[in-house]
C-alpha cells in the first residue's frame, strides 16, 4: 500500500510513523508513506496557502489552487483508490472503514486546518470524508495519524500473529474480553480461575461471554449492527 498525506504541518504528523508496529510495517515495505507540504505549492514567495472567507467571518480558509497543484501532480503519477479529507463534519471512523481501507493500493489523505478548505476542493477532489470523533481538533493532522495507524496495522502480514487483529475489539462487533498475565495473584487480586484451567473450550466460552457482557454494558449500539 502507498499513502500520500497532504498537509500544512508534516512535522506534526511524522512521529507516529517512527515507532512500533507502524514503523515495522514501513521498514518491511508493507506500506510506504509520503508527506507533502502544501506550502511547497504556495501561490507566492510568502508561502500563501490560505485566505479570508467570502461573505465574511472569522478564520482563514485553505485555498483551492495550492491543493489543486499538489493533488493533481500526485494524481497524474498514479491512480488513487480513495482521496480522503479529514474533517470533523464527516462520518466517524469505525473498524469497518479501517478494514476496507486496509485493502486498498493507493490512498491520498488531505488534512484540513484553520477554518477548513474551500468547498470546491471537497467537491472536485475528495471521494471520502472522515472524522475521528465528535469534537474539534485544531487540525486534521492528528486525525490522519490515527486513521493511518488503524489502517496500517490491518494490512495482511503487518501483525505477526494474523489472528491478533481478528480478535481486536470491534472486529466482530464485540469489545475485547479482559486479559490477564502473571502473577496469578497480586495483593489478593486473582486471575479468573477458568483462564488457568487449561480447558480451551471453556476459556473460549468465557471470553465470548465476557465480551458480550462488556459490549452490552459499554457499547450496546454495536450489538444492533
Ligand atoms: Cl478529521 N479534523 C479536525 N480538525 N477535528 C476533528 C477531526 C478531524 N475528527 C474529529 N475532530
Amino acid at each position: 500500500m502507498r499513502i500520500d498525506i497532504v498537509t500544512v504541518s508534516p512535522e506534526l504528523i511524522k512521529s507516529p510513523f517512527e515507532y512500533s508496529i507502524i514503523k515495522r510495517a514501513i521498514d518491511k515495505n508493507f506500506v510506504a508513506v509520503y508527506f507533502h507540504n502544501l506550502r511547497d505549492y504556495a501561490l507566492n514567495k510568502y508561502g500563501q496557502i490560505d485566505n479570508t472567507q467570502f461573505g465574511g467571518g472569522a478564520g482563514m480558509v485553505l485555498m483551492i489552487e495550492p491543493i489543486d497543484k499538489c493533488i493533481s501532480k500526485l494524481m497524474s503519477e498514479r491512480t488513487y483508490d480513495e482521496v480522503i479529507f479529514m474533517t470533523p463534519d464527516a462520518p466517524v471512523l469505525n473498524q469497518h472503514t479501517a478494514n476496507t481501507l486496509s485493502l486498498k493500493e493507493n490512498i491520498l489523505i488531505l488534512t484540513g486546518h484553520y477554518k477548513g478548505v474551500d468547498q470546491r476542493v471537497r467537491d472536485k477532489f475528495i471521494s471520502k470524508e472522515i472524522s475521528i470523533g465528535d469534537y474539534v481538533l485544531s487540525g486534521g493532522e492528528l486525525a490522519a495519524a490515527v486513521l493511518c495507524d488503524a489502517i496500517i496495522r490491518l494490512i495482511p502480514g503487518v501483525l505477526g500473529d494474523e489472528t491478533s487483529a481478528l480478535s481486536d475489539s470491534f472486529q466482530d462487533n464485540l469489545l475485547a474480553p479482559p486479559v490477564y498475565t502473571r502473577p496469578r495473584e497480586y495483593k489478593g487480586l486473582k486471575v479468573p480461575e477458568v483462564l488457568l484451567s487449561g480447558n480451551f473450550k471453556k476459556i473460549d466460552d468465557w471470553r465470548h461471554e465476557e465480551a458480550l457482557k462488556k459490549t452490552k454494558k459499554l457499547k450496546p449500539g454495536l450489538l444492533d449492527d
